[in-house]
């Protein structure tokens, strides 16, 4: 177990990457402190710790390196705290069958489409996802199983942006119709504890939206 201090994560609460963290480390029970950054005004902490993509998560576990890139996080903190809800499947092909979908979520960007471009992304991905949570969960609650794992994390951590955008745009991104597992799936994971306590409230992200939309250029056609 971790000793108290020995964890720090430098992150911003609307952040889903650090959200996806938070997240495994909650399910570890691992106390840690949260350093909360401002993307517009990086901390030399962030700049010497990240200075290649000066994002965050990172992870300060006492005087190891800094740990960048959240999937390798979860990665990172079920290795060495192995005894207290294992995130990674054990069977190695297992394991390389969830990082393969981990990255397929990762590399899913609607950013810079249209917005009918971006929907109907979004439904190839719903479709694609439920097929494969219907092949890990094996009729269980969670793609981890009984449990919550690996690619419950790497998805679960959109959530908080999910529930925000499908307000906003009054649109869903899991489907009754589409990925009717995904729809119950997403329901247990926003009740449990762990994911609860992770991801930001509508008005956090509400608040982190308009600043975007106040910086960020018009969208040209
Ligand atoms: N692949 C990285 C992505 C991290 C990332 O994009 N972080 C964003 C916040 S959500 C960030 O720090 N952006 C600041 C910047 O790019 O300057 C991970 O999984 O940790």
């Amino acid at each position: 177990m971790a000793k108290k201090g020995e964890i720090k994560l430098l992150g911003t609460p609307a952040s889903h990457f650090v959200n996806r963290v938070q997240i495994g480390l909650n399910l570890k029970c691992i106390d840690y402190e949260f350093i909360s950054e401002n993307l517009g005004c990086k901390s030399d902490l962030l700049l010497k710790s990240n200075p290649v993509h000066q994002r965050v998560p990172v992870l300060l576990h006492a005087n190891e390196p800094p740990l960048i890139e959240s999937l390798l996080i979860i990665e990172y903190i079920d290795e060495i705290f192995p005894d207290v809800h294992p995130i990674l499947p054990r069977a190695p092909s297992v394991r390389a069958h969830n990082r393969t979908w981990a990255y397929f979520i990762d590399t899913q960007s609607p950013d810079k489409k249209g917005e009918e471009e971006a929907k109907i992304q979004i439904r190839e991905a719903a479709k694609l996802l439920e097929r494969v949570f219907v092949e890990c969960s094996d009729g269980k609650a969670y793609f981890g199983g009984d449990n919550i794992g690996y690619l419950d994390i790497a998805l679960g951590c959109f959530l908080g942006w999910i529930t925000f955008s499908e307000t906003l745009n009054n649109y869903k991104v899991f489907d009754e119709t589409i990925s009717p597992r995904l729809v119950e799936w997403a329901k247990k994971m926003r009740s449990h504890e762990a994911v609860k306590n992770a991801l930001p409230s509508h008005d956090a992200l509400l608040k982190h939206y308009s600043m975007i939309q106040y910086i960020k250029p018009p969208r040209t056609a």
